[in-house]
């Protein structure tokens, strides 16, 4: 989602701005623009599309200045385009935003009635004429940020500059991620590490409601009520190279084939011969999972799914209930939580407006403990949870998820392990189980090898508008997670149904142009599935089938289509595995389509806004 850079510095801070912005870039925008501080005045540059149009303008007639903001926008208010753009501009102040102002209509019907006349149709332009009004009436520039943003109700992370006070810019943030940015005689604001990762790697997160005001040699955080406060200063593990591409044609194939290393990585460390080592989910964690009668899984996209896969564990091998619930829909709706739930937040970044809210709203709501799932340890769900297990995925740059979806699995196996083995599964089958979730990184890698096979396979897909993926059981999820991805990146029509469903309404849609992808792995339920498959054939439906070794005679089922079958390590760990050729699929389909393949039209990483 949209991202943020700020810099007072010696030097001329428009290039590192760009820099910086391209480095967001992975989050998906609409335009881009920054502003830069001169003598008595506010340059400012911006464009419709790629930080490299903007950057093309600026660099045809560049302008020097120590002092800037810069921002990459994903519109909410007011539709793509230069004038929405930010930075915008109001007087003597320059402003950037990520977030929604939820009472902007009043406060800019009250503007307008003080006579301002707005250029953009956006919230944002409302913060900084409100900000201006104040400046102009006499207060600094921070206590004009401060008298603001007590008035907004909503989410903010802002970067705000003053034509008047060169050398300081003043950043806020409520409910959207800002942090700063610690260099020597410069300092910055940016909206993750990776921003900044150019210039500094020392980074100081700031807390819901803080301002910070920052100078060359100085950064100082306010909380809302003007009062300095403390932060502690951290070394972000962010690399540079970590978020190259390599070889690869896109982050996305790139983090499709870094999965078998995420994955170990997220369970290095967790899970020994003997099973789930002790106390992975914080101090004195499994004295807490000893005590959960039941879960309310929480989550959005991508990460609900991985969500609906541990239901379908966690009953099983635990046998305890579990409710999963998109962020979204949860937060406005009055759940009734039994007593010694626990509440799990599963996200990528930490900052989805959704999930966090969400989880803030479930402290009110008397659960046992929160447990953060996520990929960012400086994230605000992380920092708010009880408990946490990170997930190991190193950036995740794509903005179609892979790599934070298999490591979220691999959490919640040991998640799933952890909890059934305190409620007394048979030790054989736990070991079993353990044994399984180990192999996931070897499982994945088998998975992979089948890219050229698949990459032929897109082909069928080029031309057509809708597809049906199935699956039965934990692999229901992987059939909604495959055609989640489908649709992401190639804009085909794409839906998944539980195998046995079809017969109650969509076989209606299965004809000789329908491909149905079916995910199916040996075991109890292939049966049904390949009932459910013959039900296809018969209306002439083009199947696609992704089976294992053990789900032998299911290439009569693709006569019109294809069959690929592969080793997929066990029951337990089948719907990680059985997500990797759906990944490439989505993936060669889009690429042989010619689309965005790393920033879908429309779509945003990190989602920050409600
Ligand atoms: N509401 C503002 C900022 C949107 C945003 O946060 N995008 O990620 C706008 O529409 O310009």
């Amino acid at each position: 989602m949209c991202g943020i850079v700020a810099a007072v510095a010696q030097r001329d801070v428009a290039p590192l701005l760009i820099a910086g912005l391209k480095a967001l870039e992975y989050r998906g925008y609409d335009s881009a623009g920054l502003a830069v501080l001169e003598p008595g005045a506010i340059r400012r540059v911006r464009a419709k599309g790629k930080v490299r149009e903007m950057e093309a303008r600026y660099l045809a007639e560049p302008f020097p200045g120590g002092t800037g903001i810069a921002h990459t926008r994903w519109a909410t208010h007011g539709v793509p385009n230069e004038v929405n753009a930010h930075p915008h501009v109001v007087g003597r102040v320059a402003l950037v935003h990520n977030g929604i102002i939820e009472n902007y209509a009043e406060l800019r019907r009250a503007l307008q009635a003080r006579g301002h006349q707005f250029a953009s149709e956006t919230d944002t332009e409302v913060m900084t004429a409100l900000i201006n009004e104040r400046i102009e009436a006499g207060l600094g520039l921070r206590e004009a940020v401060l008298a603001t943003v007590r008035e907004l109700d909503g989410a903010y992370a802002i970067a705000v500059i003053d034509r008047d006070e060169p050398g300081h810019v003043v950043g806020a943030r409520r409910g959207a991620p800002l942090l700063v940015g610690v260099g020597i005689g410069e300092n910055f604001l940016g909206s993750d590490a990776q921003a900044l990762v150019q210039v500094t790697n020392k980074v100081i997160y700031l807390d819901e409601n803080d301002v910070v005001e920052i100078t060359r040699d100085q950064v100082q955080v306010y909380t809302l009520d003007g009062a300095p406060a403390e932060r502690a200063t951290h070394e972000s593990e962010v690399s540079a190279d970590a978020v190259e591409r390599g070889e690869y044609r896109h982050y996305m194939q790139k983090e499709i084939f870094e999965q078998p290393r995420a994955v170990a990585d997220t369970l290095e460390a967790r899970i020994g011969p003997h099973g789930v080592l002790p106390n992975i989910f914080g101090v004195a964690g499994d004295a807490v999972l000893a005590k959960v009668k039941g879960l309310h899984i929480i989550a959005c996209g991508t990460s609900y799914h991985a969500g609906l896969v541990a239901k379908y564990w966690i009953e099983q091998h635990a046998r305890l209930p579990v409710s999963v619930e998109v962020a979204s829909e949860y937060r406005y709706r009055e759940a009734v939580v039994p007593e010694d739930t626990l509440f799990v937040a599963i996200s990528q970044s930490g900052e989805t407006a959704d999930t966090l809210a969400a989880m803030r709203e479930s402290k009110q709501r008397g659960y046992l403990a929160t447990l953060a799932i996520c990929n960012v340890p400086e994230s605000s769900v992380v920092r708010e949870a009880d408990l946490k297990l990170m997930t190991r995925a190193g950036p995740e740059i794509g903005v179609a998820s892979t790599k934070a979806f298999t490591t979220q699995l691999a959490a919640l196996g040991l998640l799933t392990l952890q909890l059934a083995r305190q409620r007394g599964l048979d030790e054989a089958r736990y070991l079993a189980l353990c044994e399984q979730l180990a192999h996931l990184p070897r499982a994945i890698e088998d998975a992979l090898a089948l890219e050229p096979q698949i990459a032929e396979l897109a082909a069928r897909f080029i031309h057509r508008q809708h597809a049906l993926f199935l699956g039965r059981g934990a692999n229901y999820p992987v059939a909604l997670e495959g055609a989640l991805k489908l649709k992401e990146i190639s804009y085909i029509h794409a839906e998944a149904y539980p195998a046995g469903e079809l017969k109650h309404g969509p076989l209606a849609l299965v004809d000789e142009s329908m491909p149905v992808v079916a995910v199916a792995p040996s075991g109890p339920l292939l049966e049904k599935l390949k009932s459910n498959l013959q039900e296809v054939r018969a209306r002439g439906g083009e199947l696609i089938v992704f089976a294992d070794d053990g789900a032998t005679s299911l290439d009569g089922y693709a006569a019109k289509g294809a069959a690929l079958s592969f080793e997929s390590g066990g029951d337990f760990i089948a719907p990680a595995v059985f997500t990797v050729p759906l990944q490439l699929l989505a993936y060669h389909v889009a690429v042989l389509r010619g689309t965005d393949v790393d920033q879908p039209r429309n779509l945003a990483k990190s989602v920050t806004v409600e």
